[in-house]
C-alpha cells in the first residue's frame, strides 16, 4: 500500500514537469518584436517564414496564451516562439523567449 502510494505520487510529480504549454505546439517561429501589448496579451512580430503552416515571412499581431509570457520580452528583441491552435483565437503564441 505504501509502495503503491509512493509510485502514484512519483507519477504525478513526473507529469507536473512536462511543460503543458509545449504539448500542443503545431509550429515554431523566429522573429523580431515590434510592439508589446502586455495588458491586451498581444505582441506584434515580424517573423520569418513558418513552413509548418505554409506562412511566408510577414509582420502580424499574435495573441499569447499567457499574458505573463510577455514580461520576458521587449520591443526590438529577436525572439523564438511556439504556436498552438486555439479553437476560438486561431494560432496563438504558447511560449515566447528571447533568441539565444
Ligand atoms: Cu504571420
Amino acid at each position: 500500500m505504501k509502495k503503491t502510494l509512493g509510485s502514484i505520487i512519483a507519477a504525478i510529480a513526473l507529469l507536473a514537469f512536462i511543460p503543458a504549454s509545449h504539448a500542443a505546439d503545431v509550429a515554431s517561429g523566429k522573429g523580431t518584436i515590434n510592439q508589446v501589448d502586455a495588458a491586451g496579451g498581444i505582441v506584434n512580430i515580424t517573423h520569418e517564414a513558418i513552413p509548418a503552416l505554409k506562412w511566408p515571412a510577414m509582420t502580424m499581431d499574435f495573441k499569447v496564451a499567457d499574458k505573463k509570457s510577455l514580461s520576458r520580452v521587449k520591443t526590438g528583441q529577436a525572439v523564438s516562439f511556439g504556436l498552438s491552435k486555439d479553437p476560438r483565437d486561431g494560432y496563438v503564441i504558447s511560449h515566447i523567449d528571447p533568441s539565444k
